[in-house]
């Protein structure tokens, strides 16, 4: 399908491989287009139903490719409004589980594209920097956002202005990784994880996630009435019905996504 990224569906799951290992899987602006390609197949096809996004090689993705940035045409805002802005709210607003499998280095948009993921799961062998400053930069790629609300403001400043770099242990004491498992395990874990999200309720957790993208911005009073107003759509759902029909006729659910 595309040069710079591997794309794969299974039994439901799409695999996003960043496929420039050499370069530990360096975002270049042809595969930023051909990441955003993949998520828009994604959420469009309707037996996709769960989605990894994963790198190549001994890293995740090193960020921005320093060779190219210098040749880079035009205002660095509207290369990030194009580029990876939009890698980040494609992938908070797919409406499908994202799972990051963080085999290698984490690093710059690298980071906020893991960090947008809605779980992550990473070889003890991984390592997480921000790295922007290391270039003289602001954290951009939401690590700002996505710091702050996952590790707290204290933590995202160490991370951001220190350019201190976390092991695979520091990462999930700071809240960056819901878990570490050894490396020779990693594929088997997230294949497990990944299953299990694939025949679960899709329309079900799609909307849980809108609902987390929009309350941390609500009071508790509104958030209340957008949990009322969500439900009235999940309730409509066929993998609600049978969600209480298997749990009355004593059965395991078949959830169709739907
Ligand atoms: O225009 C805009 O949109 C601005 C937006 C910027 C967003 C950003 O992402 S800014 C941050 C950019 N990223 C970095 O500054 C990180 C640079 N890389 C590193 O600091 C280190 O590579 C790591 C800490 C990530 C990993 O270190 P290590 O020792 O495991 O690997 P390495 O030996 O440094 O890298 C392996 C190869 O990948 C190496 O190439 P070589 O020597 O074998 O030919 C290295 O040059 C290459 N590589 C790593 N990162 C990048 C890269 N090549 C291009 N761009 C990279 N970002």
């Amino acid at each position: 399908m595309t040069e710079q990224i591997l794309f794969d569906v299974q039994a439901g799951v799409a695999t996003i491989t960043l496929n420039r290992p050499d370069r530990l899987n360096a975002f270049t602006t042809q595969m930023t287009a051909e990441l955003l390609a993949a998520l828009k197949t994604c959420a469009r096809d309707d037996a996709i139903r769960c989605i990894i996004l994963t790198g190549a090689g001994r890293g995740f993705c090193a960020g921005q490719d320093l060779s190219e940035i210098e040749a880079l045409t035009g205002s660095v805002s509207d290369h990030l409004r194009h580029g990876f802005n939009q890698v980040v709210l494609s992938m908070r607003g797919l409406e499908k589980p994202i799972i990051a499998r963080l085999n290698g280095a984490v690093a710059g948009a690298g980071l906020g594209a893991a960090l947008a993921a809605d779980l992550r799961i990473a070889a003890d062998t991984a390592k997480f920097a921000s790295a922007f400053l290391g270039i003289g930069l602001v954290p951009d790629t939401g690590v700002s956002w996505l710091l702050y609300h996952l590790a707290g403001p204290a933590r995202a400043f160490e991370l951001i202005a220190t350019g201190r770099r976390l092991d695979a242990a520091e990462a999930l004491a700071f809240g960056l990784v819901n878990q570490v498992v050894p490396a020779a395990e990693l594929d088997a874990r997230v294949a497990e994880l990944a299953q299990a999200l694939a025949q679960a309720p899709t329309r079900g957790i799609g909307l849980s996630k809108r609902l987390l993208n929009r309350v941390a911005h609500l009071s508790l009073a509104e958030a209340l009435e957008y949990e009322a107003q969500v439900q009235d759509i999940a309730i409509a759902t066929a993998d609600h019905r049978e969600g209480v029909a298997a749990f009355l006729q004593k059965r395991p659910p078949h959830f169709q996504g739907r």
